[in-house]
């Protein structure tokens, strides 16, 4: 499999982890966002919105994120999706979630602090106020189940672990550490090898 990815980008490292979960091999082709190699032919040629990731595996060409580590688990016969329909749905709910209520409030945090676009103060404060409703509803489900969809890790849980990454080395660390089930899944789930691997500390 090729997958045409950057390593720092956090749709790139649900795939990274996926790809270490079930231990498939792969060749990493950089795409550098500095050269502008993302908005160039031969990457929209892979991608057409200029975005990474994108898989080519044996001429099967895939792009975003949530279809590629499906895939990958599906053609791995891995067991990062649950067979019993109700859990899949589950699971499926809580990529919702991640999609709608999770990602686009922790990464108003992760544009400001790390990635050197900032927010207006009244972006932030309405950005944490949002995390808060949903870091709420997580840590009622984490109350009951250590991982998203039940007893078992899912790509649901893989899907936020990079926004949780970023967001935890931005003061948005101090609304994540006010929910100690949050954390305690968070520490569960970032000491994985597949993680450690995916963050660069592996
Ligand atoms: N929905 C897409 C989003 C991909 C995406 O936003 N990728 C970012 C990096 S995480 C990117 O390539 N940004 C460059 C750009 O949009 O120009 C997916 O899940 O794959």
């Amino acid at each position: 499999m090729l997958a045409s990815l950057h390593a720092k980008s956090t749709c790139t490292r649900k795939v990274l982890a996926t790809l270490a979960e079930t231990n498939t091999p792969y060749e990493f082709t950089l795409v550098d966002f500095a050269k502008g190699e993302h908005k160039a032919a031969a990457h929209l040629a892979r991608q057409p919105f200029g975005q990474v990731p994108a898989i080519n595996d044996d001429g099967f060409a895939l792009y975003e994120s949530r279809a590629i580590i499906r895939y990958i688990n599906d053609k791995a016969g891995g067991n990062l999706v649950p067979t019993n329909p109700q859990q899949r749905a589950l699971m499926d709910q809580w990529m919702s979630v991640e999609t709608s209520n999770f990602t686009p409030h922790a990464m108003k945090f992760v544009y400001h602090y790390i990635f050197g676009r900032p927010h207006g103060e009244d972006v932030l404060a309405a950005a944490e106020a949002a995390l808060n409703a949903t870091l709420a509803v997580m840590e009622k489900q984490f109350a009951t189940t250590p991982y998203l969809t039940g007893a078992e890790f899912t790509l649901a849980d893989i899907c936020y672990l990079p926004y949780m990454e970023y967001a935890m080395a931005t003061p948005a660390k101090l609304i994540l550490s006010k929910y100690d089930n949050v954390m305690a899944w968070w520490q569960r789930c970032s000491e994985r090898p597949s993680w450690q691997k995916t963050a660069g500390r592996g």
